[in-house]
């Protein structure tokens, strides 16, 4: 420390030692120069001054000889401490007359033929003396010259007096300032290193910022000085580096299987119960003439979560929706699933016409989703739909409590059709751990607070041990949106909310797929290229384009349609050789929104197929009906280009299911900028879907992009869609909730400890 302050304060010292050398040398000789110039120029006046006094008498003495007259004259005027001696030389030169200390070595000066006042400066034994000649005239005659010999010494004093008052002046102001540096950079290194300290505890990194922390939050640390910002910027990177290097090392980051969750499960929660709600069930039932078949629903969030419940057993509960589903359940509402090979229970919850209208169609469909989307569709809320919301979410929590086994069961609540259920399933159970997953955008706090029961929503989401989201936008929205709406005190950097003496840890959990196992009976590339042209009646080397959806305004599938029309027009040479296959899965039919758009998409299909159609030949093939898996796969792989041009999505998980599809790694995505999964695939041809000619352009480079280019971006993607799964999304989601039941376990330990103590007095 000792050493550092004398470094620091050599920092100082040296400048300034600098500036005083550059100032004995320079400044103070031009000083001396300046300052000896004034005096001179003071002396001449008072040479001229004295001249002017002595002349007429002169002038009377010396054409009488009065040797004495005149000896006293100068005798008097030499009385003055500065005159030293006086003098008076004839024309020729000699010296006549002189006051008595008259310098020998002075003599006659000068002996110029003309008047004025001749004047230098001479060093002699007693020092410095200014010597002036001035003439004495009697009429037009010049009687000769008076030479006045003036001490200079004072000068040279008075420059010695001024130059040590100078350097004393700055000496002690080098001390001082050097002190001063010294206290401030010593305070200054204290405060810099409390801040670091504090950063690497945490404190800073998490501590309340005013921007999202309401008036209400106790007081807390104080916020980090603006000069800090910059370091806790590095500090947290260096942080989260040095965190995903120890999570590396744990094997935390490797590679998620469906094994590895398990193993995590029996470790981390062992025996804990798992629970998941949902509206959509994974499988429905459904009466055809055939008898009674099973289908999975088009939905991102069946794909995602059937994966991790297959991994992890336990019990779904969900809408029963399907026309045969009450025919297939046990005394229990139970079906063990997937039909083909059970690993885990589904549980039916039975909703009336009216609560569905409500609770689904109404308020989840009409009002939270285009609520949450940029679509530009208007959110509809009615307090009916509302009543039934509240109603349905208080029957699911209830079936929930119900299948609980124990106090403290794992609760995995998906999407927004549930934002009450988790305070509901807490004010029965406590001790559960529920983890909330938001599978849709969350809007802007703004756009939020259109929705009537913004408040309650937001307090029933807060019931929730852990809330997701998919991306770190996403969850900054709600934690901006909580703090506009809610009483709570939030921590942005540590992303947690404290709301009713509970806490709420919100992350963003980017969802994925199950990355497909090797299957030896799916057919090859060749082969589905070929199977699908013939189907559709095409040459095998006509070019496809493939998208697939859920029939929805917010999938961008008219903005689609426009970028496949405006490439025709761009490359005439593309007609007849290029069609768009559209996969869409009637979705949300018995709303007018939906069915005014599915009547608009097909408009736009027979339009353009009029126009650039010829023949057998169509542009753009739509198939708006529920697909197998399988064809799926077989679309997936035998298409040049997959495009996802959604408006506004959560992720998107048809564009990760296209990578997965091509093991050739072949094909090009094309993704619109406003999904999720733009975040994390960069490879893809990245647009804008409300810029027409941009998703021309793109949908026409994907198309001639060289083999060499496919493969290389196709590749990168893979490798990033298998690591980044749908096994890692639920292993993070339960590693953080396995944290916090080991955090609530020891407090509760440490509660009933120390109760124990105080009840024996202790
Ligand atoms: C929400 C969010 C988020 C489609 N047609 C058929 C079919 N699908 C499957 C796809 C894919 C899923 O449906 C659609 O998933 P998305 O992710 O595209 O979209 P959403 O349904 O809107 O899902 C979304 C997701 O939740 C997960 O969190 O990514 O942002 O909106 O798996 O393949 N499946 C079958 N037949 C079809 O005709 N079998």
């Amino acid at each position: 420390m000792i050493v550092r302050s004398l470094r620091m304060s050599l920092r100082f010292i040296l400048p300034l030692a600098l500036v005083l050398g550059l100032f004995a040398y320079i400044v103070v000789p031009l000083l001396d120069n300046i300052t000896l110039r004034w005096y001179v120029r003071d002396l001449d006046s008072r040479a001229e001054l004295l001249a002017g006094t002595l002349r007429p008498s002169l002038a009377q003495y010396l054409p009488e000889n009065d040797a004495q007259r005149i000896g006293e004259l100068f005798q008097g005027a030499t009385r003055d401490e500065r005159l030293i001696a006086i003098g008076f030389c004839d024309n020729a030169g000699h010296l006549l007359y002189q006051s008595l200390e008259y310098p020998a070595s002075i003599g006659c000066w000068s002996t110029p033929s003309t008047g004025g006042l001749y004047k230098s400066l001479a060093q002699l034994p007693q020092g410095q003396v200014h010597i002036s000649e001035t003439p004495v005239m009697q009429d037009t005659s010049q009687l000769g010259r008076l030479v006045l010999v003036q001490d200079m010494s004072f000068v040279e004093r008075r420059n010695t007096d001024t130059k040590r008052f100078i350097f004393a002046f700055l000496a002690v102001l080098a001390v001082l300032i050097s002190l001063m540096t010294v206290f401030v950079a010593h305070l200054s290194w204290r405060g810099w290193l409390s801040a670091v300290k504090d950063i690497l505890r945490g404190e800073l990194l998490s501590k309340n910022n005013p921007a999202v922390t309401t008036d209400a939050a106790p007081a807390a640390a104080p916020a980090p000085p603006p000069e800090m910002q910059p370091l806790i910027g590095d500090l947290r990177e260096l942080l989260q580096e040095y965190h995903l290097e120890r999570q590396g090392e744990s094997g935390w980051s490797s590679d998620w299987t469906p094994d590895k969750l398990r193993a995590l499960l029996e470790a981390d929660l062992a025996g804990d119960q798992v629970l998941v709600v949902s509206n959509r069930e994974p499988y429905i039932h459904t009466k055809t003439d055939a008898g009674i078949t099973v289908q999975r629903p088009a939905s991102g969030l069946v794909t995602a979560v059937e994966a991790v419940m297959r991994a992890c057993s336990g019990t779904w509960i969900a809408h029963g929706a399907g026309s045969a589903d009450r025919e297939t359940v046990d005394k229990f509402d139970h079906v063990p699933v997937p039909p083909d090979k059970p690993s885990y229970t589904l549980r039916r919850v039975w909703l009336t016409e009216e609560e569905e209208q409500g609770y689904y169609y109404g308020f989840a469909n009409e009002g939270m989703w285009p609520l949450c989307h940029i679509a530009h569709v208007r959110p509809v809320f009615r307090s009916s739909d509302w009543e039934q919301y509240v109603k349905v979410n208080q029957r699911f929590a209830d079936a929930v409590i119900a299948e609980a086994k124990t106090d403290n069961p794992v609760v995995l609540v998906q999407d927004y059709h549930f934002a009450l259920l988790p305070r509901m399933v807490r004010a029965a159970l406590p001790k559960a751990t529920i983890i909330t997953f938001w599978h849709i955008p969350w809007p802007n706090s703004e756009s939020f607070g259109i929705c009537p029961w913004r408040e309650e929503i937001l307090d029933g989401l807060l019931g929730s041990t852990i809330l997701g989201f998919h991306t770190p936008f996403h969850r900054k929205n709600f934690l901006e949106t909580v703090d506009r709406y809610l009483e709570t005190r939030i921590e942005p950097e540590a992303s947690t909310i404290f709301y009713g003496g509970e806490m709420t840890q919100v992350e963003d959990y980017p969802i994925s797929i199950a990355w497909p196992e090797d299957n030896p009976e799916q057919p090859d590339v060749a082969i589905c290229r070929a199977q699908i042209r013939a189907e559709l009646g095409l040459p095998f080397d006509h070019l496809l384009g493939i998208g697939v959806d859920r029939l929805d305004y917010t999938k961008g599938i008219v903005e689609r349609f426009q970028a496949v029309e405006r490439m025709l027009e761009q490359q005439p040479g593309m007609v007849g050789h290029f069609t768009f296959v559209q996969i869409a899965a009637p979705s949300r039919a018995a709303l007018d929104e939906y069915q005014s758009f599915d009547a608009r998409v097909r408009k736009m299909v027979e339009r353009i197929n009029r126009r650039f159609g010829s023949g057998a030949y169509l542009p753009i093939v739509l198939k708006a009906e529920h697909h197998g898996q399988d064809d799926l796969q077989r679309y997936f792989r035998a298409s040049e280009v997959c495009m996802v041009t959604s408006l506004h999505d959560g992720m998107n998980l048809v564009a990760k299911e296209f990578i997965a599809a091509r093991d050739d790694e072949m094909g090009v995505l094309v993704l619109s900028q406003f999904t999720g999964a733009a975040r994390e695939l960069h490879e893809a041809l990245i647009i804008n879907p409300y810029h027409i000619e941009q998703g021309a352009d793109a949908l026409y480079r994907a198309l001639v992009m060289p083999p060499v280019e496919q493969r290389e971006r196709m590749k990168s993607m893979r490798a990033r869609v298998k690591h980044f799964n749908v096994y890692r999304w639920a292993g993070r989601m339960l590693l953080d909730a396995a944290r916090l039941r080991q955090r609530d376990k020891v407090m509760t330990k440490i509660d009933a400890h120390s109760r124990i103590k105080r009840r024996k007095g202790l």
